[in-house]
């Protein structure tokens, strides 16, 4: 079935980076990165080939989650830079072909918006019912039980007016009331303005929480959600043909359709989280990861690919600024860091969707411990660490949890160079730089034609030459081998067998039937080019190869 191909998106066969402006680059060495350090990155950004940047929020803000927390929509933050830098990014990313695709965060704004600073005088002000509060229980105490994903009750009393309001982040991020028409209106004039500059869409940060209906505890997917989507998309990005993305924790493949089958009018796609949470412990959550169970990985992703195959879109990731490294997580960040970060961009970007690329990713960075908790700066492994203590969790138990998952990870500055504070900056670093940029940075990249960078670089490229990649359908082989993971993409008469080793150590597969005696070009590999399959194959560790199989007719 070829039916999607005549529905051709421009982001079909797009790649995306994403930019966390803090860590990027620092242009003005006060330790912060800014919209000056990223303009004078976008020919490495272009040298790499990907044609969007979606960039973690730049607006005005107090930085209590590094600007997921807005206290100005129309305006940047100052240690970021101005809007005239903005409005300059804007351009010169067009001059390479780069659309930059914003950060709409719209569930909550900071508690510092002047919205949220009228609402707070008086139960009348006009801005009150732009929140969501509710009077104490009889006894003072919160109106429900509700927690805030960044630890403490999800509700915070104001004294001035003796309610509380409700935030499901940090307290500083009070949560918009969307069931107010004057909100809705608010937000899409904002969105206009954004899109008259030229932006090429928009990243929807936690957008399966606007439709929440708080009485009744519901807070993802709740019953106006996806009008409230559709309702956007005609007051703003649907007459223009842009990318949206929106950030649901909660969907399901079938969930995901409602977003980003074509006819729906919302969204282009969504990220979905099942790959990720499965490394979560049920209870204890990301704090205590489970091992890596690559079947049950497998079973996920086969499971999206399938689904969303001809009636909506995935979106394509390993990790972002809220995820640890994907070499750590899921490859081998010791001796095997090479090889296994680019198995892990082989394997993604042969699936089918709009891959995502996290900065840094490109050259393997990897995860970071600090030995002082006292070292990291993330709002929700801080406030965690400190609950956790608290109810008795020992130290070193809590530590391993944010080694292993905690946001920092991803958010220690961009390595450069082998310069102090690996390039990013002259002066210290807002959070420290992984020792590791002696060794893993992108100018060492740059110059090592067998680099990371240089393996992106040819996926990305491929993917603009092989309407295979973008449009093929997908099928998993051997779902149950617990070391490998094998898929292949049809399309027309070509086919692309995609063979990954996710061990550390050589696997021996005996292949399937249906690609048993093929050849073909190799058009990607880690070790050498493998361009024959016989009955059996051992790959190497953490091996990877693509072969393009031409003809099957
Ligand atoms: O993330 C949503 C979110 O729920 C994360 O906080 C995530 O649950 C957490 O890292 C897992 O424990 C988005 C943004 O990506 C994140 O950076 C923001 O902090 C959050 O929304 C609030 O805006
Ligand atoms: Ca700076």
């Amino acid at each position: 079935m070829e039916s999607n191909v005549s529905a051709n998106k421009w982001w079909h066969n797009a790649v995306v980076y994403q930019i966390y402006p803090r860590s990027f680059m620092d242009a003005n060495n006060d330790g912060i990165g800014d919209l000056t350090g990223i303009i004078s990155k976008l020919d490495y950004l272009q040298q790499l080939g990907i044609n969007i940047i979606w960039l973690s929020p730049v607006y005005k803000s107090p930085m209590d989650d590094n600007g997921y927390d807005i206290s100005d929509y129309q305006d940047i933050a100052p240690e970021f830079g101005t809007l005239e830098e903005m409005e300059q990014l804007i351009r010169e990313a067009k001059k390479r072909d780069i659309h930059i695709v914003m950060d709409l965060v719209v569930n909550h704004t900071s508690d510092e918006h002047p919205w949220f600073i009228e609402a707070r005088k008086s139960k009348n002000n006009p801005y009150r019912d732009y929140y969501i509060w509710r009077e104490p229980q009889a006894d003072g105490s919160v109106p429900n039980d509700f927690h805030s994903y960044f630890g403490g009750s999800g509700w915070e009393f104001d004294p001035q007016t003796g309610e509380y309001y409700f935030h499901q982040f940090s307290k500083k991020q009070p949560d918009l009331n969307w069931e107010n028409p004057k909100v809705q209106e608010e937000i899409h004039q904002m969105m206009n303005w954004w899109l008259d500059k030229g932006i090429g869409g928009f990243r929807m940060d936690v957008i399966d929480l606007i439709g929440k209906q708080v009485d009744d505890k519901v807070m993802a997917n709740g019953p106006k959600l996806h009008d409230l989507i559709k309702a956007m998309n005609q007051a703003t990005f649907g007459p223009r043909n842009l990318l949206t993305v929106g950030e649901t924790w909660s969907a399901t493949p079938e969930i995901a359709k409602l977003y980003s089958a074509t006819d729906r009018n919302e969204l282009s796609m969504i990220f979905q989280f099942e790959h990720i949470t499965m490394n979560w412990h049920p209870q204890e959550g990301k704090w205590q990861p489970l091992p890596f169970d690559l079947v049950k990985f497998k079973q996920i992703i086969s499971k999206w690919q399938t689904a969303l195959a001809h009636e909506g879109w995935n979106s394509l990731f390993w990790n972002n600024h809220d995820l640890p490294r994907a070499v750590s997580k899921y490859g081998d960040a010791g001796i095997f860091r090479v090889q296994s970060a680019k198995m892990l961009a082989t394997t993604l970007h042969f699936l089918k969707g709009t891959p995502y690329v996290y900065q840094g990713e490109e050259i393997g960075m990897t995860n970071v411990r600090f030995d002082s908790i006292d070292d990291y700066k993330d709002i929700e492994s801080l406030n965690l660490y400190h609950e956790r203590i608290a109810a008795g969790v020992p130290h070193d138990q809590m530590m391993e949890g944010i080694y292993e998952n905690g946001r920092d990870n991803a958010r220690t500055p961009m390595q450069w160079d082998t310069s102090e504070y690996g390039g990013f900056s002259n002066h210290q670093p807002w959070l420290k730089v992984n020792p590791n940029y002696t060794e893993i940075n992108a100018n060492a990249a740059l110059q090592e034609p067998d680099s990371v960078f240089y393996h992106y670089q040819h996926l990305i490229r491929l993917r603009k030459e092989l309407p295979i990649m973008v449009y093929g359908d997908f099928e998993c082989l051997l779902p149950e081998d617990p070391n490998t993971f094998i898929y292949t993409r049809t399309f027309q008469n070509q086919k692309i067998i995609v063979l990954s080793n996710f061990a550390a150590e050589k696997s021996k597969v005996l292949l399937p039937a249906s690609i048993q005696n093929t050849y073909g070009q190799c058009i990607s590999y880690n070790y050498s080019p493998r361009a024959e399959l016989k009955h059996e194959l051992t790959l190497e560790p953490f091996e990877s190869i693509a072969i393009l199989v031409h003809d099957k007719s």
